[in-house]
């Protein structure tokens, strides 16, 4: 069994729903078991055009290869409306396989860990939050890479699978 994370994004649609349906397709795959899930966090595009993003990730354990969890991925994204009419278009839905295991390939197809993990808040942010002390054998612990995402904006919404949701409901009815 191989110990995975999948990362989420779309900025077109309800993608909060998109995402919440397509966890439950996974879910649903005998290949493959949901450990942990992160909450939503809204972000602006990175190196892309659009409106803001809705991203999450989720750690999973699966006897798949990566290259058959990266075609399960493909095939929820088509499901799922996915267009590409160029390169970081507005999007559905997009899944990624952030790292796979101790898997380290440069394959175009599919790279591992992913090229950009360290880059982007919107991919460290839920992700530390469900592995605090995550690290990649290269990179060492992916936490110290915060503060050199400092500057891109985003914000975690309160959810259900975690005390914020309750937290928030709160801070509301104490005003
Ligand atoms: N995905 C991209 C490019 N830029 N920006 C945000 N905020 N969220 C994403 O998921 C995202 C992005 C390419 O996949
Ligand atoms: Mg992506
Ligand atoms: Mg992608």
């Amino acid at each position: 069994m191989a110990r995975a994370f999948i990362g989420f994004g779309g900025n077109i649609g309800d993608t909060r729903q998109l995402i919440t349906d397509a966890i439950v397709c996974l879910a649903l795959r005998s290949e493959l078991q949901i450990l942990a899930k992160s909450c939503f966090y809204q972000s602006a595009p990175i190196d892309a055009t659009g409106g803001d993003y809705i991203n999450a990730v989720i750690e999973i354990e699966t006897e798949l290869t990566p290259y058959s969890l990266l075609h399960v991925c493909q095939a929820i994204e088509q499901e799922f409306g996915r267009e590409r009419p160029y390169s970081n278009a507005p999007r559905t839905l997009d899944l990624d396989i952030l790292s796979f295991e101790g898997v380290i390939q440069n394959e175009t197809e599919l790279i591992l860990p992913h090229p950009r993990i360290i880059e982007r808040s919107f991919v460290l942010l839920p992700l530390l939050e469900i592995a605090p002390n995550f690290f990649l054998p290269d990179l060492g612990e992916l936490k110290t890479y915060l503060p050199k995402v400092a500057d891109q904006r985003i914000e975690k919404l309160p959810c259900r699978n975690c005390n914020c949701w309750e937290k928030a409901v709160y801070s509301q009815s104490a005003h």
